[in-house]
């Protein structure tokens, strides 16, 4: 009788200080959000909906790499004669681009084609592009890649 009341009091115990620490190593653990990978999304204003996709497979760290960038808008209509530029990095790194990707003028139907592109090392990368157009106004957009 006496020892098992004993562990009525431990056994609680016990259990106690073992979450308390599965909570401690679970709330101080550094945390690090999936980077959204998608690679159609809408601008940040809404105003376009953009698409990449590499060329010649996926990109891998060191060739250059060319995507086709596709650009409609909400309707699905292409978006013609839009001017791109693009700028991007790895926020992680605190580093930009190791080189200047070139964005073509309208190949047709909303299809552009980013050229240049070098990722350098494993890891997240981040594509910014900045679209503006004559008729719909200008708007952004922001990719991550990861290596
Ligand atoms: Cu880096």
């Amino acid at each position: 009788m006496h020892k098992k009341s004993w562990g009525i009091i431990v056994i609680p115990v016990l259990a106690l200080v073992a979450l308390f620490c599965f909570a401690q190593i679970y709330l101080t653990a550094p945390r690090h959000d999936a980077p959204d990978v998608t690679r159609a999304k809408s601008t940040e204003n809404k105003l376009f909906v953009a698409s990449i996709a590499p060329e010649g497979g996926e990109p891998k760290v060191g060739p250059l790499s060319s995507w086709m960038l596709t650009l409609r808008l909400p309707n699905g209509h292409p978006v013609r004669n839009a001017l791109i530029s693009l700028d991007g990095g790895m926020p992680d790194h605190n580093h930009g681009l190791p080189t200047k990707p070139t964005v073509s003028t309208d190949l047709g139907e909303g299809h552009y084609r980013i050229e240049g592109l070098k990722f350098t090392m494993p890891g997240v990368w981040v594509l910014k592009l900045v679209i503006s157009t004559a008729d719909f106004g200008s708007d952004e957009a922001t990719f991550n890649v990861v290596l």
